[in-house]
Order: structure tokens, then C-alpha cells, then sequence
């Protein structure tokens, strides 16, 4: 115990070292009231999960009218081509600055290239793009790849070598989805684990469940959940205890998950059946806004603003921690 608490303890500050600006600024506010900074936001979706919609409320917000913004949100209902029809349309409104956090990564490159030659600044938050470095200002978001590390390393201490597992995947091709399974496949094939399959639910809970309650028949010996979110974890707990099994805890089905959802680590706290959680940030409102402002004044700011958090173990978490949440 003493030396998986030590490790718990680490992992913990590991990622808080990587931490930098995690804690969003209190208060961002446009010292030039009189004009209005006109910021056109796509959002992936509105309603994906707990995890975005904390996301969509930081961003309102942060860039309210009494902090000197007019903002113009819009959902891309996780589609990618409606997404490209948002951002085209920002940029007919001819907004200051347009802020994207991408459903994919792909397909961006006419449409940023649109918006540079519009001269509206573009703004990547969460998700990023796969397009060159010119055709954004920055992106504020986590290093996707090392959360799935810290989980795999967790993992590796809490488990070892017998791991036999199944993966819950967020939306294929979306930033997060792509670090998380990296790290987790990597992960896999250098510890030997079996994952005995990979399939999308698209963060939600009902398409974890159904998912989860096939795989519930075809390996009855799967003792791991990757889920890579907090709503498919929940998905893939509440097919497993209708199969008459145990999720979570030391002799349960160990489940992996990530955002760290309030709810979710009171569930692990009153319960245990999230055995671990990394948490995803998702309060990027005001540090978006302070780069804008940054902008404004004509100030550089760098590419990449990674964002870090924290991990939990179930056997250390406190209701003081939990409390002590911001979301
Ligand atoms: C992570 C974010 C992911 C969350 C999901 O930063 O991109 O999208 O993990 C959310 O819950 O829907």
C-alpha cells in the first residue's frame, strides 16, 4: 500500500509540474469599454458531456459583455462539415477573432486559410487542427498523450501485468481521443496488456453502455475499462453491474477514466467504481480571453498554452478535494 500511495502521490505531482497556468486568471475584463471585442466561437457540441458543456459556460462567461466581449457561439452538433459551415459563416459576420475547438482535427486548411486572408485572428481551444502553424494564433488545451500516460503508468502500478481490457474511444479523428488511445496502445504493447477491443462511443454514456454490454458477452474476462471520458465510464459501469458484476474497487473490473467531473469523483469517493481519473480542464474561458486581450495590445503570445490538471486514485480521494473543485 505504502509504496502505490507513494506512487499515487507522485502521479499526482508529476502532472501538477507539468501544470502551467492551470488555474484559470480570476477575472479577465477589455480595458477599452467602449468598443466591444466581436469573438465568434464554434463549439465541437454543445451537449457531448459534462466535460463541454463546463466548457461552453467558462467560454460564456469569460467572454461576457461586462468583461467587454459580444460573443457569437455557435454548435457544431460534433460535425465536422456543419463545423467548417460555422467557421466560414464567423468569418462572413467578420468578427475580430474567431475561436474553434475542433470536432477533427482534419479538413481545416481552407477554411483558416479564409479567415487569415480575412484578417481575423484564429484562436484553437481544447482540440487543435492539423494545419501549419500560420494558419492559427495559438492553441490552449492538455497534452492529450501524456494524460493517457499518467493513466497507463497509474495502471501499470495498480495492476501489473495482467491487464485485459476494453477501450472506450471518444469521436475518432477529435484531439483528445487521438492522444489518449496513443498513449494507451503504447502503453499496451510495451506491458504485454491484451486489449480485446476499441470502439467509438463518442463521449456518451448510452452509446458506452450498449457498447459495453456486447463486449460484456464476448469476453467475460475483461478486468479494465479505458473509458476516455467520464460519461462513457459511466456508460460502462452501468452495463456491468447489469451483467451481476463489479465495477471498480480492488476486486471489481478496474475503470479508467478522464475530465474528473465533480460527479464523477464523488461517485468514486462514495462508491469506488472509478478506480482512476485524469482531469482534462475543460475552464479554458478566461485564459482564451486573456490571450485576446493580449492580442489587442499587441502583445506575442505563444503557439502552444498546454494546460494541466490533476489525477485521482480513488483510495486517496477526500471530500475536501472534491469540494475544492471548480467543476
Ligand atoms: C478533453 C475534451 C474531451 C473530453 C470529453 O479536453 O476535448 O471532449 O474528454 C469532451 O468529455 O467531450
Amino acid at each position: 500500500m505504502r509504496k502505490i500511495f507513494f506512487l499515487s502521490v507522485m502521479f499526482v505531482a508529476i502532472f501538477l509540474l507539468s501544470a502551467c497556468g492551470d488555474e484559470p486568471p480570476s477575472n479577465v475584463t477589455n480595458g477599452d469599454a467602449g468598443q466591444l471585442i466581436r469573438v465568434g466561437f464554434s463549439q465541437a457540441d454543445f451537449t457531448e458531456s459534462d466535460w463541454r458543456i463546463a466548457n461552453t459556460e467558462s467560454m460564456r462567461q469569460a467572454f461576457s459583455r461586462e468583461n467587454g466581449f459580444d460573443l457569437i457561439i455557435v454548435d457544431a452538433q460534433n460535425d465536422p462539415n456543419k463545423q467548417l459551415a460555422d467557421v466560414a459563416n464567423l468569418i462572413e459576420q467578420d468578427v475580430d477573432y474567431i475561436v474553434i475547438a475542433t470536432v477533427q482535427e482534419i479538413g481545416w486548411e481552407g477554411v483558416l486559410q479564409q479567415a487569415r486572408d480575412a484578417g481575423i485572428p484564429v484562436i484553437l481551444v481544447d482540440r487543435t487542427a492539423a494545419v501549419s502553424d500560420d494558419l492559427f494564433a495559438t492553441w490552449v488545451g492538455a497534452d492529450f498523450r501524456e494524460e493517457g500516460e499518467i493513466a497507463v503508468r497509474w495502471l501499470q502500478e495498480f495492476k501489473g501485468y495482467d491487464v485485459r481490457a476494453v477501450h472506450l474511444q471518444g469521436v475518432m479523428g477529435s484531439t483528445a481521443q487521438a492522444g489518449r488511445t496513443a498513449a494507451f496502445v503504447d502503453g499496451a504493447a510495451s506491458n504485454g496488456w491484451a486489449i480485446y477491443a476499441s470502439m467509438t462511443a463518442n463521449w456518451d454514456t448510452e452509446q458506452a453502455r450498449q457498447v459495453m454490454q456486447n463486449w460484456l458477452t464476448m469476453f467475460p474476462d475483461i478486468n479494465v475499462v479505458f473509458a476516455e471520458n467520464d460519461n462513457m465510464a459511466d456508460g460502462a459501469i452501468q452495463a456491468i453491474e447489469a451483467a451481476g458484476l463489479t465495477a471498480g474497487g480492488y476486486d471489481g473490473i478496474t475503470i479508467i477514466s478522464f475530465d474528473a467531473n465533480r460527479r464523477y469523483l464523488q461517485l468514486a469517493l462514495d462508491t469506488g467504481k472509478i478506480n482512476f481519473n485524469v482531469e482534462s480542464n475543460p475552464l479554458h474561458g478566461p485564459r482564451v480571453a486573456e490571450i485576446i486581450l493580449a492580442l489587442e495590445r499587441g502583445e506575442a503570445v505563444s503557439r502552444i498554452n498546454y494546460v494541466g490538471g490533476e489525477a485521482f486514485d480513488w483510495r486517496y480521494l477526500t471530500q475536501e478535494i472534491i469540494d475544492a473543485r471548480m467543476y
